[in-house]
């Protein structure tokens, strides 16, 4: 669980904390889910430094099909807030990379982005219809993806959320994302050809090399944090490879 001090600046934060308790749920249905310990001094980061307030807590968990489950909640200078998310597939199994991150600065959702990105060459074609069901078109502020977003699906969305309604159809999308994601999940079986394992491993690492391209990361924990720090984070913590 999240600690008490998060807990409660989160609870000002009801789109967060509903988010949360969405991908818990979700969670809480994959086999064999079991916690990953991580160093303390990476989980659990706080300083109370006036005017650069801080907050972040880590949950790692892996489960049959996944071999790290990520979620981060964060609270920066209390104006920025962050839900970040990534369920790493085990590349034994054929399931895509399930990818959110949620930028709260003061009441705006100045960005929301939700995907289940390939984890193989062809694995979109198994899953796009399905994501491309899913009903966004109530969204008024979608945002271009960056340039190095290539390795999001055909489906990612990525939009600022301007109103109540938004913030609730948001809620709507990642609940169907992820429920798309654990179906996948329960018909996948373990693959034997070593192949196939290392292309799923390239992708995966291919993924996390484009993630830390997006400068806007390291740009606010650089703030916090000296460089070396801030790489460590994001090497180990946000996007470590296999
Ligand atoms: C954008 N990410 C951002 C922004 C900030 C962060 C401040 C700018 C907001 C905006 O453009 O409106 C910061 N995000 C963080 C920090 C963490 C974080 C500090 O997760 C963690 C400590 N980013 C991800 C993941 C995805 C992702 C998993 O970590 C997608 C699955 C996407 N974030 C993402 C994208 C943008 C973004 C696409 C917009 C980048 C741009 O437009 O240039």
């Amino acid at each position: 669980m999240l600690s008490e001090s998060l807990t409660k600046t989160k609870l000002t934060d009801p789109l967060i904390l509903e988010l949360l308790q969405n991908i818990r749920e979700h969670r809480s249905m994959l086999e064999d889910l079991k916690i990953i310990k991580i160093d303390p001094k990476l989980t659990n980061i706080i300083s109370k430094e006036i005017g650069r307030e801080l907050c972040i807590e880590n949950e790692f968990h892996k489960a049959k099909g996944f071999r790290k489950l990520h979620i981060e909640v964060a609270e920066f200078s209390q104006n920025l807030r962050i839900l970040h998310c990534v369920f790493f597939p085990d590349p034994k199994f054929d399931i895509p990379i399930f990818g959110m991150d949620l930028v709260k600065i003061n009441d705006i959702v100045s960005a929301a982005i939700v995907d289940l990105s390939p984890a193989s060459q062809h694995q979109g074609l198994k899953y796009e219809k399905l994501l491309s069901e899913v009903d966004k078109s109530s969204f008024t502020s979608l945002r271009e993806i960056p340039k190095w977003g290539g390795i999001f699906s055909n489906n990612v969305f990525f939009a600022s959320l301007k109103s109540k309604s938004e913030k609730i159809d948001f809620c709507r999308v990642v609940d169907q994302y992820l429920s798309i994601l654990i179906e996948l999940s329960k018909k996948a079986k373990p693959e034997v050809n070593e192949e196939i394992i290392q292309e799923r491993t390239d992708f995966q690492k291919n993924y996390c090399v484009q993630q830390m391209k997006n400068e806007k990361t390291s740009m606010v924990l650089l703030k916090y944090f000296d460089e070396k720090w801030v790489n460590n984070y994001i090497e180990t913590v946000l996007f470590d490879f296999l």
